[in-house]
């Protein structure tokens, strides 16, 4: 497997912390002097989110089959679902439907005709990218058809390629340059080539966090939410809790584009990176650390 095992969990652990860090925060902000005091004021428990629970299911259905399989991954998702994670609309009517038997590609338009192009699918993509960082084609393919699974439009196939493809840049040791170069060149939608330009611009300067809200945005659409994931981890590399803070700030869809920006800045920092006292404070770590080691090793 390529990458090492502490890039695997870091990645795994970041997104977790992330969205569990995020999570009070969910739409409100944006916010200042609140994000400062944050961990100093920590709760003694920091449970996660839909964001997390979707992505262990990503993780073990990869760990259990030792590859992509949509059918399974799709059950997955269906038996993890507990509503009192605070799932999007749209993905609670497709993820019963699939409970009750219907097949992922005839569930996955019932809501929007078009398909979902709400956050859901790029906020659970990150094990794809450590699974797939070499055998760039199939990343893609795997992105778009496990994003399908609740969320068809392009728009969310787009925004979750972005996490996964980034992810794999990191495994594979590229600078963030070099990250921005490879998804101009895979990238389709008009939509995604202009966010990408406004991240290599906004990286130039100091940015206000209402220029990056304006450039870049901070909704529950995968378009509004996964380029400002990119732009966040950027900035704070692998300075984990900073990443978290600057993503934070930004506020509107807090756990969600901490959970993105956590999985880069958690990959390019390794398990090393992430600071004991919130994986100590962390639901599920024990299990979330021991479905990064079984990712790494079924690759
Ligand atoms: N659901 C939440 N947060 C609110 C509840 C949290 C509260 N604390 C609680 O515990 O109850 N967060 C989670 O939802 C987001 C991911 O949503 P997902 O899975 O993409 O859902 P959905 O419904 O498919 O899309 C979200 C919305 O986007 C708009 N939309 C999507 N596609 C559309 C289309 N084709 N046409 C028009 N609108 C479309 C809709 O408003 C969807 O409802 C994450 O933030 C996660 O944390
Ligand atoms: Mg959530
Ligand atoms: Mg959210």
């Amino acid at each position: 497997m390529t990458g090492s095992e502490s890039s695997f969990t870091g990645c795994l652990l970041g997104l977790a912390l992330g969205d569990a860090l995020g999570a009070p925060f969910e739409g409100h902000g944006p916010f200042a002097a609140e994000v400062e005091t944050l961990f100093n004021r920590l709760p003694p428990a920091l449970r996660y989110t839909d964001d997390t629970e979707m992505a262990i299911g990503v993780a073990e259905s990869l760990a259990a089959k030792g590859g992509f399989d949509a059918e399974h991954m799709a059950r997955r998702f269906a038996e993890n679902f507990n509503p009192a994670r605070g799932y999007g609309p749209g993905t609670i009517a497709v993820l019963g439907m699939i409970k009750r038997g219907v097949p992922w590609h005839a569930a996955n338009r019932a809501v929007f005709p078009e398909g979902s192009f709400g956050n859901g699918a790029a906020m659970r993509a990150a094990p794809i990218g450590l699974f797939f960082a070499e055998d760039l084609e199939r990343l893609k393919e795997v992105t778009f058809i496990a994003s399908s699974i609740t969320h068809d439009h392009a728009l969310a196939k787009e925004g979750a390629l972005l996490i996964t493809h980034a992810v794999s840049g990191i495994i594979r040791g590229r600078s963030n340059n070099e990250i921005l170069d490879e998804l101009s060149g895979t990238i389709e939608t008009e939509e995604y080539r202009g966010k990408l330009d406004a991240i290599r611009e906004l990286l130039k300067a100091p940015a206000s966090t209402e220029t990056v809200i304006e450039r870049l945005g901070h909704s529950v659409l995968a378009q509004e939410s996964a380029p400002t994931a990119l732009y966040a981890y950027m900035r704070g590399g692998t300075d984990y809790p900073e990443t978290v803070r600057l993503c934070i700030s930004i506020g509107g869809d807090t756990d969600t584009i901490c959970a993105m920006a956590g999985a880069l800045s958690g990959a390019r920092a390794g398990f090393e990176g992430i600071p004991p006292e919130l994986i100590e404070r962390l639901e599920d770590s024990d299990r979330i650390l021991d479905l990064a080691s079984e990712l790494y090793r079924a690759g």
